[in-house]
């Protein structure tokens, strides 16, 4: 007999399989309108739990439209669940409320699968501030979530209040590893953190630690003076698909960093407001390109 499309369970799917937790921003170029064409764009599939529907992201708009999605997830899971639905990777972003943090925590656990890639982007501010929503309240539960990721990749500011610590923005290799080694220690695996300010100002850098082998990398680029919206959930997005293809983790930061740089300049050359994130309909392309020159050093 002819099994029915939605029986059809594939051990193996020959397209790796992706469930995207982030919220829909309808303008702007954040969460689900960058994770969903990077990832297809290096031969992922995407499937969306949609936290929330904006009319805008929140960085640099106001009186942004913001439907709260989360009384409709666990029927949206359910039915997941009945498909018996299998994910090569579950990653998560932006999340707008404690409900959120806690329905993400039962997803990875009731979807759990062995070999699977859990990342985790504890989206929480930048510069030192919290976004919007994030109090005291979601940094503790986001503490708590991060435990069951394999890989999360907090900026600096996320890292500080992960660990409770004071944000500078002059931060010292040494400390640097001790803050990689502290965020391991809370359950993650390899812990990556991004924009990292280096030479006063000159450079920016990746930094990451893989616990199981014990190496810690760096990956740098020159600094641009934009904040564009969007670029560490595209950051992520490459992380993903790379590790998923089967690239180390110092080639997916490789890719990462050169991807988000080359979409970063860009953009800044031209007068564009910073607001709309980067112009990633230019530069997509270049995901499907092999990666040309290696710059990832150990730190
Ligand atoms: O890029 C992170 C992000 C995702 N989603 C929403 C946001 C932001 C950052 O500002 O506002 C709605």
């Amino acid at each position: 007999m002819v099994k029915l499309e939605s029986e059809v369970i594939f051990m193996n799917p020959p397209v790796p399989r992706v469930a995207a937790i982030h919220d829909l921003s309808g303008f702007g170029r954040s969460s689900l309108t960058v994770v969903i064409p990077i990832l297809s764009t290096m031969g992922i599939q995407v499937c969306p739990l949609p936290t929330a529907v904006l009319s805008t992201h929140t960085g640099g708009f106001t009186d942004y439209k913001f439907i709260d999605l989360t009384e409709h997830l666990p029927d949206y899971i359910e039915h997941w669940q009945r498909l018996n639905l299998k994910f090569d990777s579950i990653y998560s972003g932006f999340l707008g409320s404690l409900k959120q943090i806690d329905i993400v925590a039962d997803f990875i656990k009731n979807f759990k699968e062995e070999e699977q890639l859990v990342v985790i982007d504890p989206v929480m501010g930048d510069n030192g501030k919290t976004y919007g929503p994030f109090g005291p309240d979601m940094i503790a539960r986001m503490k708590e979530l991060i435990a069951q990721a394999d890989i999360i990749t907090p900026n600096l500011t996320e890292a500080a209040f992960l660990l409770d610590k004071d944000y500078s923005e002059n931060v010292d290799k040494y400390v640097m590893k001790k803050w990689l080694r502290q965020l391991a220690a809370k359950g993650p695996k390899t812990v990556i953190i991004t924009g990292v300010i280096e030479n006063g100002g000159e450079k920016t850098a990746v930094l990451a630690y893989n616990q199981k082998d014990g190496r810690f990398w760096k990956v740098d680029c020159d600094f641009i003076p934009a904040q564009f919206p969007g670029t560490g959930d595209a950051f992520t997005s490459v992380i993903v698909g790379s590790l998923l293809k089967g690239d180390s983790l110092p080639l997916a930061l490789d890719r990462a960093v050169q991807f988000i740089s080359t979409a970063v300049r860009t953009t800044y050359g031209y007068d564009y407001s910073e607001r709309e994130g980067v112009m990633l309909e230019r530069v997509l392309d270049n995901l499907k390109s092999p990666i040309m020159s290696h710059s990832y050093e150990i730190f």
